[in-house]
C-alpha cells in the first residue's frame, strides 16, 4: 500500500493516478476539511480530467485520512515555500511530514519525496530527521526523490505521459521506485542520484523563467521603440533553433516564480542571469500599471474606477491564484494609493478574494471602460466580441479587435 502524504495540487492527482492503476492507496492530509471534502466524494480544485480520475480511483478503493499509515511506501507531496527574506527553500513542511512518517513506518520502508526542493535540501533537512529516530538510511529506511513535473491545466495528461526523474541513493532503490511509477507513467523514467534529481527540477523551472524574462525584456524594448514584440517573436521562432516564450503581465504560480530563488539564495554571486530574470519578471505588474496610466491619459480617462482587470488566477483556465500577477498589480496600486475602486473579474475565482470583485462577466463589462486582459481564459477568448466598444489593454496577445493596446 502507498501512503501519499499531502493531498494538494500534486499529491491528490498522484494518489488518484496510482489508485486508478490498481495500486492500493491511502491519501493523508492534516487539513481535516480537505479530507472531509474528498471523503464526501468531491474534488478540491478544478483540473481537466480530475473528476473522472477521482471517480476511477474511488471505484478502485482509494481512501483518504487525517492519519499517517503504517506501510512500506510513502510519497511526500507537501508544499515547499521559500523564505521571502533569505530566498532559501523552506523545507519545514517536508521535514515535518517525514518526521511524522518516521513515527509510524516499519523498518524497510521507502520514502519518496515529490516536493520540489533545492539541491542539498534532502541531505540537510530530511536525512537528519530520519537519523534522529535511530534509523540507518539505506538499511532501515530507503530514500528517493521523484520531483513532480506536471503543469496545472494539463496535469492528468502530463502525469501519465511526461518523462520522470527518480533520484535514489542506490540503483536498486531507484529501480524499485521506477517500477512503481511505471504502473501509470508512460514516459521515460530516468534513475539518478538524489542531488542530481533535486537540481534538475529547479533547473527546469529556472530555464522557463529565464526564457519568459527574455520575452518580457523584449516587450519593454519594443514598447520603447514602437515595435511589435509579438510579431518579432513569431518570426524569430521560425528559426529552427529559436523558441522564445510569450511576454505577459508577470510570472505567477507556485513553481516558476519560486524555484529560481532557491538557486539565488543558495549560490549568492553565482546565480546572476537567474536573479536578473526574476527581477524582470517581478517588474512586469508595475510595467502593466504604467501602461494602464498611459492609456488612461491617451483616452482622457480620469476615473480609475472605470478600469477593469480581467483575470485573477496566475494563468489561463486554472483556479489557482498563488503569486498571481493580478494580485501583485493590485498590491502595487494600493502602494500608489490608487487601488480603491479598480474592478476585477475572474470566472474561476468564485469566492470574494479582493475588493470590487465581480462574479458576472456582463455586469463587470457594464461597469468599466478600460478592460485589462491579464489572463487568457477560454471564456474570454471565445467571446472577444463582448469587448467591442471598450478600450482594451491586452497583456496576453489574445485580442485582435481593432485598436487593442498591448504591453
Ligand atoms: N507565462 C508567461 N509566458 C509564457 C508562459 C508562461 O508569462 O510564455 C507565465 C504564466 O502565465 C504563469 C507563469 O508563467 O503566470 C508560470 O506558468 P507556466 O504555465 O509556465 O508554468 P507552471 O508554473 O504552471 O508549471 C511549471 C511547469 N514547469 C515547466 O514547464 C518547466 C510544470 O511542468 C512544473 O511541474 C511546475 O512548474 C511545477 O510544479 O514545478
Amino acid at each position: 500500500m502507498i501512503n501519499v502524504v499531502g493531498l494538494g495540487y500534486i499529491g491528490l492527482p498522484t494518489a488518484l493516478m496510482f489508485a486508478a492503476h490498481g495500486v492500493e492507496v491511502v491519501g493523508t492530509d492534516y487539513n481535516r476539511e480537505l479530507v472531509d471534502i474528498l471523503n464526501a466524494g468531491k474534488t478540491t480544485f478544478e483540473e481537466d480530467g480530475l473528476e473522472e480520475l477521482f471517480a476511477e480511483a474511488v471505484s478502485k478503493g482509494i481512501r483518504f485520512s487525517y492519519e499517517y499509515q503504517s506501510t512500506d511506501l510513502y510519497i511526500v507531496a507537501v508544499p515547499t515555500p521559500y523564505d521571502k527574506t533569505s530566498k532559501k527553500v523552506d523545507a519545514g513542511y517536508v521535514a515535518r511530514a517525514v518526521e511524522n512518517v518516521m513515527e509510524v513506518c516499519p523498518r524497510g520502508a521507502t520514502v519518496v519525496v515529490e516536493s520540489t526542493v533545492s539541491p542539498g535540501t534532502i541531505d540537510k533537512y530530511v536525512r537528519p530527521v530520519i537519523e534522529a529516530k535511530g534509523f540507518v538510511i539505506g538499511e532501515d529506511i530507503h530514500l528517493a526523490h521523484a520531483p513532480e513535473r506536471i503543469i496545472p491545466g494539463n496535469m492528468v495528461y502530463e502525469l501519465k505521459h511526461n518523462s520522470r526523474t527518480i533520484g535514489a541513493d542506490s540503483r536498486a532503490v531507484g529501480e524499485r521506485v521506477k517500477e512503481l511509477y511505471g504502473s501509470f507513467c508512460e514516459g521515460e523514467i530516468i534513475v539518478t542520484d538524489i542531488r542530481t534529481a533535486e537540481m534538475t527540477k529547479v533547473v527546469e523551472n529556472t530555464f522557463r523563467d529565464i526564457n519568459i524574462a527574455f520575452a518580457n525584456e523584449l516587450a519593454k524594448i519594443c514598447r520603447s521603440d514602437n515595435m511589435d514584440v509579438q510579431e518579432i517573436i513569431r518570426i524569430a521562432n521560425k528559426h529552427p533553433r529559436v523558441n522564445i516564450l510569450s511576454p505577459g503581465p508577470g510570472v505567477g504560480g507556485h513553481c516558476i516564480s519560486v524555484d529560481p530563488w532557491f538557486l539565488v539564495g543558495d549560490y549568492p554571486g553565482l546565480a546572476n542571469i537567474i536573479l536578473s530574470a526574476r527581477k524582470i519578471n517581478d517588474s512586469m505588474p508595475d510595467f502593466v500599471l504604467e501602461r494602464i496610466y498611459q492609456i488612461m491619459k491617451e483616452n482622457v480617462m480620469t476615473d480609475v474606477g472605470r478600469v477593469g482587470l480581467y483575470g485573477l488566477t496566475y494563468k489561463e483556465n486554472v483556479d489557482d491564484t498563488r503569486e498571481s500577477p493580478t494580485l501583485q498589480l493590485l498590491e502595487s496600486m494600493e502602494r500608489h494609493l490608487c487601488g480603491g475602486q479598480i474592478k476585477v473579474y475572474d470566472p474561476y475565482v468564485t469566492e470574494d478574494k479582493v475588493p470590487n470583485q465581480y462574479h458576472d462577466l456582463e455586469a463587470f463589462l457594464g461597469d468599466v471602460d478600460l478592460v485589462v486582459l491579464l489572463v487568457g481564459h477560454d471564456e474570454i477568448r471565445q467571446q472577444m466580441e463582448k469587448l467591442k466598444g471598450k478600450i482594451v489593454l491586452d497583456t496576453r496577445y489574445i485580442c485582435f479587435l481593432d485598436g487593442t493596446y498591448r504591453l
